[in-house]
């Protein structure tokens, strides 16, 4: 049968990054097949078109992969290109959209959300040019969802998906192919991977963890068999449904095994983890953060270095609540700086423009023009470039940074899993307060401006609203509060907070220690404490 009749589900309105929800909420019949049958009626891709699809090897990864193949044929799709064994990492998705000029792609990924059975799930559309689909086709999507009342799926066989190669499913082609391949060829055409082998040939000792989720295979393929690191040197490197029962978050909470060696006796020089589906990056030194805001930065600062970049960078791109320190770096190459709302998408129109060529945010997440989504394994090969070329430690590359530009001091704290009802009247309340505290003192702080950030779109025009509450101090310190728009349990909020510091002696000091003032402030004004009754973060950064 083709047609299906169906009836819509309510809640299909994707997030900051596609629709992510309870792996149960998915296996409800026809949940996915109405969301995915969204996504092509808002697409109309024309007959004859290829998609690429994969996902990141989590719990239900398979199973829609096989529905997706299905209704893709029932859809009118000539091919679908799909990652041997459903597995494709969403920078390697871009990179395979971009390459073989594919009708954009669907990637199966709740990123660094858990896995399993009682985990999370997640699908989003990525476009032609590789990236996330605009707000407006994903507003587009959640319309058609709300309306949808038949979906299109082929009776098929399933795909044997372990087998490379084309089979036929219908009219349609299915291509099962290499998921590494592409996107070690694309790594390899930025970095200078002689430079990196010397370093790693002299004893320079470096720690991949791939969190048991998708980036394992692409970091063998990359550190090991191209760069030549110790066997050792990448850990849960089997990616599993479950992610092995972790939380596949790249920071220091989540990622505990490579923190507490890189933080240990003996450590090694250089660490990194990335996240569920591979375009996270945290980049660490001997007992050694550094914040995602820095690390955006200081691979702009010495982006030169790096073959790929040597003839410089057109623009950076932040997302609003990502330190300034990337501005700083900007003004003195004399190059635009853009703040765009949180969400990888918001950078894909600056990028394709020619604008900016490299992009990052607070969250983990740092990229550039040669694919339209973050990239974690292309973080740490920056990094290993930029540390094979000046022959110095993390830690005195981002000490010297700081001497050069100033520190922006900055720390993310997250409220993970807070009654919804609660979190919206934090958020309230705050915007209630709006008009009576530009202009007030707060302790040593004074207030310049507080607004609910909004962006304009360069290029497009298109306008996004709502997108955090700023609170802005005379000395350029701030606080953001946010609520995100990638959990699915309650309601996250999280409260960012950044001050500058140009004194070279206090450089050293503890992020936290330096920030407290601000988050004393930031508690007392947004009553989070009395009205969410959470007295710690669940997660600071
Ligand atoms: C996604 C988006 C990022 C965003 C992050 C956090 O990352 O792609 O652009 O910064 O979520 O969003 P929020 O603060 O709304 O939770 P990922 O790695 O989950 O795809």
């Amino acid at each position: 049968m083709l047609y299906h009749a169906t009836t819509p589900f309510n809640d299909q309105k994707p997030g900051t990054s596609g629709l992510r929800k309870k792996v149960q909420v998915f296996q409800q019949p026809h949940y996915l097949e109405n969301f995915v049958q969204s996504i092509f009626n808002t697409i109309a891709a024309p007959a004859g078109a290829t998609l690429a699809l994969g996902g990141d090897g989590r719990y239900y990864n398979c199973e829609a992969i096989q529905v997706i193949l299905k209704m893709a044929a029932a859809n009118g799709f000539a091919r679908v290109m799909v990652g041997r064994c459903g597995i494709l990492s969403t920078p390697a998705a871009s990179c395979v959209i971009r390459k073989y000029r594919t009708h954009g792609g669907i990637i199966l990924s709740a990123s660094h959300n858990p896995g399993g059975p009682e985990g999370d799930f997640g699908i989003k559309y990525n476009i032609a040019n590789g990236g996330p689909a605009t707000e407006t086709i994903t507003e587009a999507i959640y319309a058609t969802s709300k309306t949808i009342s038949l979906y299109r799926l082929i009776e098929a066989e399933d795909v044997n998906l372990a087998k490379l190669g084309d089979t036929k499913l219908g009219e349609m082609t299915v291509s099962v192919f290499d998921p590494v391949a592409d996107y070690a060829d694309l790594m390899e055409s930025l970095f200078d991977f002689a430079a990196i082998k010397t370093l790693l040939a002299g004893g320079f000792r470096t720690l991949f963890d791939a969190m048991h989720a998708v980036t394992g295979p692409y970091a063998r393929e990359i550190l090991i068999n191209r760069l030549g690191a110790a066997p050792d040197s990448v850990i849960n490197a089997i990616p599993l449904p479950d992610f092995g029962g972790g939380h596949p978050d790249p920071n220091l909470t989540y990622a505990d095994q490579l923190v507490a060696a890189l933080y240990g006796d003996n450590p090694p020089d250089f660490g990194a983890a990335s996240d569920g589906d591979g375009d996270r990056n945290m980049i660490l030194g001997k007992h050694f953060f550094v914040t995602p805001s820095d690390s955006l930065a200081i691979l702009a600062a010495n982006a030169h270095l790096a073959p790929g970049y040597k003839n410089g960078v057109a623009g950076i791109a932040r997302s609003m609540p990502t330190s300034a320190a990337a501005d700083r770096v900007a003004a003195a190459l004399n190059i635009p700086c853009y703040e765009t709302p949180t969400g990888w998408k918001f950078f894909g129109n600056l990028m394709d423009a020619g604008k900016v060529t490299l992009c990052g945010e607070e969250s983990f997440g740092s990229g550039s023009n040669h694919i339209r989504e973050k990239d974690g394994l292309w973080a740490v090969l920056f990094w290993l470039n930029i540390l094979a070329v000046r022959k110095q430690s993390v830690e005195e590359i981002v000490y010297q940074h700081w001497a050069r530009f100033g520190r922006n001091v900055y720390s993310r704290h997250d409220y993970e899993a807070i009654p919804t009802g609660a979190a919206n009247g934090v958020m309230q309340h705050l915007h209630e307060r709006f008009s009576d505290l530009t202009g007030t003192q707060l302790g040593s702080y004074k207030v310049l401006y507080c607004d609910d950030f909004s962006y304009t779109d360069p290029v497009d025009g298109s306008i996004s609203t709502g997108q955090g509450v700023r609170i802005g101090f005379s000395d350029g310190s701030r606080i953001v509060f946010r609520l995100s728009g990638t959990g699915t349990e309650g309601a996250t909020l999280r409260i960012y907070l950044e001050s500058y510091e140009p004194d070279v002696t206090l450089h050293h000091l503890d992020a936290q220690q330096a920030l407290q003032e601000l988050i004393g402030i930031a508690l007392q004004l947004s009553e989070l404490r009395q009205r969410t009754g959470r007295l710690q973060p669940t997660v600071i950064t």
